[in-house]
């Protein structure tokens, strides 16, 4: 049987993807959105007790070197699996939403991962008269791509916006690179699309490691988003439920005021498509380890993460 204490390698998860829908053929399957730049199969499970149901989306690894995220999207999968007609609130989820989760969203990063360069964050495509390789995907969407001016930094700083300002990189070798275009990036374009194809998606979460908190939009402006008295209310009760169980703490808020300016992010693009629950998670830890962290605490964060996961998946299901 899978081991989910221990981080696998790509072609495991894939395994492990194949095993979880023979065994559960009735409730899970399988659908591949698109190919990674080098050619890797975009999977995502689709958890389904009928036809024609609203979704729920949720993203880990879109950030490759974020190991904990793909680690406890496994976890995830397992547990929808097991949960389904025991556990009475998911059960009641389950009933009336379809649950879409892609573990490995960005593949060939994974994959590098494992082979070459632990720290990997980016996708992997060559970039056109740069010796240096890839996107940061999660600065790639349509959602204030290329990074919008704030006033301080228009006063302050009137010339170096294209730089790093605004919260995205134009040069090829930074870490938060934009990439040409948005939706430049197969790995993104194909959420992009199944997104738009799918219409009726609920609620989005993508998540990362590491800091410990709970965000939601916007990244790339300072404008509150108009959900965000609801949107911050769910947050602190998703954090609450995350807490109960190891007292691990999280801080919650808006991207922007959370953590930084992040502009052509993934939360922020889904908000504006009238995405209302839009969230995107940092795991554990808030440093010690960071992304290496130990094996050990995969399957406690994935459990408390579940925790909060549900708060969200259970207020999306109460307020159709
Ligand atoms: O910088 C990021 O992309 C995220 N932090 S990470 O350490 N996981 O790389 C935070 C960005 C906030 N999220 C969105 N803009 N969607
Ligand atoms: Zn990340």
């Amino acid at each position: 049987d899978f081991i989910y204490s221990s981080y696998a390698p790509f072609t495991s998860i894939l395994m492990f993807m194949n095993m979880l829908v023979a065994e559960n053929s009735g409730l899970v399957s399988q659908i591949q959105i698109g190919q990674s730049y080098e050619g890797r199969p975009l999977n995502v499970l689709k958890f389904s007790t009928g036809a024609n149901r609203p979704g729920i989306w949720i993203d880990t690894g879109i950030h490759s070197r974020e190991w904990v995220t793909q680690a406890s999207g496994i976890w995830f999968a397992k547990k929808i699996a097991t949960d389904y007609g025991r556990d009475s609130v998911l059960t009641d989820i389950l009933n009336k939403y379809d649950i879409f989760l892609e573990i490995v969203t960005n593949p060939d990063g994974y994959d590098f991962t494992h082979r070459s360069n632990r720290m990997w964050r980016k996708t992997r495509k060559p970039n056109p008269g740069s010796s240096c390789v890839g996107v940061d995907p999660n600065r790639n969407w349509d959602a204030g791509f290329g990074g919008e001016v704030l006033l301080g930094e228009l006063l302050l700083c009137c010339c170096c916006w294209d730089v790093n300002g605004g919260g995205s990189s134009s040069n090829p070798c930074s870490e938060t690179y934009r990439g040409p275009s948005a939706h430049s990036e197969p790995e993104v374009k194909a959420i992009v699309d199944f997104v738009k194809s799918h219409g009726n998606i609920k609620a989005f979460v993508s998540i990362h490691s590491y800091s410990q908190m709970l965000l939601y939009p916007y990244g790339y402006k300072s404008t509150p988003a108009k959900d965000q008295a609801e949107l911050h209310e769910l947050a602190k009760k998703a954090i609450t439920e995350l807490q109960s169980l190891y007292n691990t703490r999280y801080t919650y808020g808006s991207i922007i005021t959370t953590i930084y300016q992040a502009s052509g992010g993934t939360v922020d693009w889904t908000y504006d498509q009238g995405i209302k629950y839009s969230y995107t998670f940092e795991l554990r830890d808030t440093g010690r380890y960071g992304f290496i962290l130990p094996a050990a605490q995969i399957i406690p964060t994935a459990e408390e993460t579940w925790l909060a996961l549900m708060a969200i998946m259970e207020h999306t299901k109460n307020n159709p």
